[in-house]
């Protein structure tokens, strides 16, 4: 019998060259995503792992301290930084008795705990499905296993007997119903366009405050938390800025390194609001310990999604947690961004300023 339940033990590992220091970015970066899945974190291990074993991915004696370790710790589940192959969790699962996640599986229940509209639910299904799928060996039954908790099976649920086909079936058919929602989208912005306004979409890392500015600008009340992904769904809002009335602001869902593939997939609506915008807005929090990373892994996804092209102001934010010093590195390190607080609401009037500009410019 696998346990499985909140008490989570983080395993994290590097398989590359030894960096401490990624170990330990990598180490806070998971416990904000078990936090924010609603897990208590209850130990952690790290490890430099050049040659992991091809089948339990941990060596013997990483195994059997991590065994001793979980027991120790009352640890119910099993959290990897890194993806495993679907052989790999299951012979580590067998080992331990408890049941063993990796980072997507984590994020992907972090989604799953934020969809609220219809649209969210079934992109989040989709994304679970895109997932589970490759995973599935011969007819699976490791639904559960894998979905660790995701989706629509709660704790004490039956364990669903899911075979590829019908996982295929069920795909075909959410990806039919968020066609129709894309269409709807689709005809909104015709909508806007047909008024001529001009859309103005704010992007950025995980937890940079996206929300905040979006509330402080509009005077609307997306949610905003210390949380990763607290935003799932895109809100959108007409400002008058400087008299100009046509401008419209988007709130949008947050990016990270790595960002499973299944869910840029299976949120293509949403992300669609990006793609779609005149002008980008990205927030950069400059206080995060590893800014310049955050800034890429944006860069990155912002291609991925085809959006790499349109015109993007830098707002540098967070700069009220900013000593004078610290803020002249910023300005030298990114000479092209705008420092602002959207908490404390200073800079406001440069950001509108390149907004302004910019969509005179380019609109
Ligand atoms: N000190 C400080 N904190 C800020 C600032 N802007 C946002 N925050 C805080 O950062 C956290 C995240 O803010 P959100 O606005 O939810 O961030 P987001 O980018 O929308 O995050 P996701 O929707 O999760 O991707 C919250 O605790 C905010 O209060 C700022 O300018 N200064
Ligand atoms: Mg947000």
């Amino acid at each position: 019998m696998i346990k499985s339940g909140r008490k989570a033990f983080l395993v994290v590992i590097q398989t590359t060259q030894a960096s401490p220091a990624f170990l330990e970015e990598s180490l806070a970066e998971m416990k904000e995503l078990a936090d924010s899945a609603g897990r208590e974190v209850v130990g952690s291990m790290q490890a430099h792992l050049p040659h992991p074993s091809a089948s339990h991915f941990l060596r013997e004696g990483k195994l059997n301290e991590l065994k001793t370790q979980t027991v120790r710790t009352g640890a119910e589940t099993v959290i990897f930084n890194l993806d495993l192959t679907p052989g790999q969790a299951r012979n580590i699962e067998g080992f331990l008795k408890i049941r063993v996640m990796d980072r997507n599986g984590l994020i992907l229940e972090i989604f799953a705990r934020r969809a609220k509209s219809s649209e969210g639910k079934l992109q989040v299904e989709l994304a679970r499905l895109n997932y589970i799928l490759p995973r599935l060996g011969g007819l699976g039954t490791v639904l559960s296993r894998l979905g660790g908790g995701i989706g629509t099976r709660g704790p004490g649920e039956p364990e669903l007997e899911w075979d590829r086909r019908k996982i295929r079936r069920r795909i075909e058919s959410v990806k039919d119903q968020l066609k129709k929602v894309a269409k709807h989208r689709d005809l909104l912005r015709a909508g806007r366009r047909k008024r001529n306004f001009t859309s103005v979409a704010i992007v950025g890392y995980t937890n940079a405050g996206k929300s905040t500015l979006f509330n402080a600008l509009t005077g609307a009340d997306a949610y905003v938390e210390n949380k990763l992904f607290a935003t799932l769904e895109t809100k959108t809002r007409v400002q008058t800025i400087n008299g100009r009335h046509d401008l419209l602001f988007i709130d949008t869902v947050g990016f990270i390194k790595q960002l499973p593939h299944s869910l840029i997939e299976a949120f293509h609506a949403t992300l669609e609001e990006v793609t779609e915008a005149d002008i980008l807005i990205h927030v950069l929090d400059v206080s995060h310990s590893n800014a310049e990373d955050c800034r890429l892994a944006v860069s990155q996804v912002l291609e991925e999604i085809k959006a790499a092209e349109k015109p993007v102001i830098l707002a540098l934010n967070k700069t009220d947690l900013l000593n004078d010093d610290e803020k002249r590195r910023m300005r030298e390190t990114w000479p092209e961004g705008v420092l602002i607080s959207a908490k404390a609401g200073t800079g406001f009037e440069n950001l509108m300023n390149a907004v302004l500009k910019t969509a005179s410019l380019d609109v």
